[in-house]
């Protein structure tokens, strides 16, 4: 049976004031969630899939490994709260370890990704109740999931994509999502650790250039939603870290003096000039319970790999 599906799509023109803003911006930047039309989020499949990407292999290898105690932790009967739920490929994993789950609720900006995903996850697993919520997450959902469906509200948000929020909207996320999951809800979050500067590097830069494309088509997306004209071979990627804010920064640098328009306004480019597009920010274990506490979770149980590359955390809405 096909998914439900609630849209809660932002408009376009909040697009467009996104885009602007950052351009306009004395540093430019743009929203990393305008990488993920249909080709970026396949882009991000296969990135997932790379050999210098150990974030999605390591956090699956430690869902395996600690499937039965993460199953306890989330209890029978729940309900499965997806952020930024993607192609759903994680969750699949949840699902086979979960007791009796009772719905999936996975909510993304993507929307045809979204329904596709959902009607699959729908067809493999025919007792769970799935609706699909299309929606900006990173804002306050105003949606009351406890009105559609009974049980336990758990959220999932795996994949660190809490590191691609600053320190501020990292909380914000929390402190929204916990109230959304409400008391007795909870929340399994994978987390990427500090590590080696040269494992986070090769991660973000990969040899056969999939990171590069990824980082690339966002000025495509903006290309075909806003009328905009970039020329995708006048920019390049880039990605760092940068340990003094503990991060890997991806950029696009513009390799020419160049005017590009974007909707009715011209931008202007200098030749090396950035557009700062993502930041992905890597966590102590202490230093993310102490955010999650701050937030209005008790932290429960952590589970990590051998090498300490990646985390997996439960946390209860205190
Ligand atoms: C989705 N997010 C957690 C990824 C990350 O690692 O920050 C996005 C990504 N950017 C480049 N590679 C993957």
């Amino acid at each position: 049976m096909p998914a439900d599906l609630i849209d809660l799509a932002p408009s376009r023109r909040s697009m467009k004031e996104d885009v602007l803003e950052g351009l306009t911006a004395t540093r430019k930047w743009l929203s990393p969630k305008y990488f993920y039309d249909r080709q970026g989020s396949a882009l991000f499949d296969e990135i997932c899939e790379l050999p210098e990407y150990y974030p999605t292999r390591t956090e699956m290898g430690i869902m395996q490994e600690f499937g039965p105690a993460i199953a306890s932790a989330m209890g029978p009967g729940s309900v499965v709260v997806e952020f930024g739920s993607g192609s759903s490929a994680k969750v699949r994993l949840l699902f086979d370890m979960l007791t009796e789950p009772r719905a999936y609720v996975p909510i993304d900006i993507s929307k045809d990704h979204l329904k596709s995903a959902a009607d699959g996850l729908a067809d493999d697993f025919p007792n769970l109740e799935v609706m699909a919520i299309c929606a900006d997450f990173t804002g306050s959902l105003d949606l009351n999931i406890r009105q559609l469906i009974d049980g336990r509200l758990v959220g999932f948000f795996p994949g660190s994509t809490i590191g691609n929020f600053s320190s501020p909207e990292a909380k914000d996320f929390l402190q929204n999502t916990a109230a959304l999951l409400g008391t007795g809800g909870g929340l399994l979050i994978g987390v990427d650790l500090h590590k080696d500067t040269g494992i986070l590097e090769a991660a973000y830069n990969d040899a056969k250039g999939v990171t590069a494309a990824f980082n690339l088509n966002i000025l495509s997306h903006i290309n075909r939603e806003l009328d905009a004209n970039f020329d995708l071979k006048r920019f390049r990627h880039r990605a760092f870290y940068n340990p003094d804010k503990g991060r890997v920064e991806m950029h696009l640098v513009s390799t020419h003096d160049q005017d590009v328009r974007v909707a009715e306004t011209m931008v202007p480019f200098a030749k090396g000039e950035t557009i700062h597009t993502e930041n992905s920010y890597k966590y102590s274990l202490d230093g993310f319970k102490d955010m999650a506490r701050s937030a209005g979770y008790s932290p429960r149980q952590c589970w990590t790999d051998e090498n300490r590359l990646f985390s997996v955390h439960f946390l209860e809405v205190a």
